[in-house]
């Protein structure tokens, strides 16, 4: 299948999960890496907050990391990176994605921005530190999954590995894996991957 793909991005943020996903897909892209863009003109028409990743896929536009790399592996059957609409795999990772999302990239943005991103004032101790332990609940279900298996669905690498990979991945470079041990053997399998993004450090 040939398909005309733009995708927005930057760095080595969320974006990283549909390179990621595009690699393993082995589909050819356009790859945008530009801060500037930002909450610009150019992708607002892809992303109502002009938020990255956004992604063009034939002259669709479409935003949110997760979606995005859903869909890409929706559209090609070889390799079979998800399971089929209707099936417990596909429900399973519905529930691992959700799960990941709500309960530790929430948390761990909400962290981002009370540590950095806002000015000083704007700032919460207590906020920071009841993230902290939202996110150890969250990261101890994931280590105690990890203790039977080695990827999140099936006995094989899927986009629910990339999706949560990228988010454990997050925790580890803010300092919050110590205690999981499972979990770093978890990331140090992901980046053998040829084609993965997520880097330590
Ligand atoms: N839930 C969205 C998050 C998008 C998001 O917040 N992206 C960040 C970079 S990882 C961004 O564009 N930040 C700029 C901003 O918040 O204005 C996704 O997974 O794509």
């Amino acid at each position: 299948m040939t398909l005309d793909i733009k995708l927005y991005g930057m760095g080595r943020t969320r974006s990283a999960r549909c390179q990621w996903t595009l690699d393993e897909l082995e589909l050819a892209y356009e790859y945008v890496d530009d801060r500037a863009l930002l909450h610009s003109e150019e992708l607002r028409r892809l992303h109502p907050q002009g938020k990255m990743p956004a992604i063009l896929i034939d002259g669709q536009p479409l935003f949110e990391s997760a979606p995005i790399c859903e869909y890409l592996c929706d559209l090609i059957a070889e390799p079979m990176l998800i399971g089929a609409v209707g099936t417990y795999e596909r429900a399973q990772h519905a529930q691992w994605t959700s799960f990941v999302l709500t309960e530790l990239d929430a948390y761990l943005w909400s962290d981002l921005k009370h540590t950095r991103a806002y000015s000083e004032e704007h700032r919460s101790a207590e906020v920071t530190a009841s993230n902290a332990k939202e996110i150890q609940r969250a990261l101890d279900v994931l280590d105690k999954e990890f203790a039977s298996r080695d990827f999140l669905i099936g006995e094989r690498f899927s986009v629910t590995d990339i999706i949560v990979g990228w988010s454990i991945n997050w925790a580890a470079n803010t300092g919050h894996l110590a205690a999981f041990t499972q979990l770093s053997r978890y990331l140090a399998r992901l980046q053998e991957r040829e084609y993965c993004t997520i880097k330590p450090g």
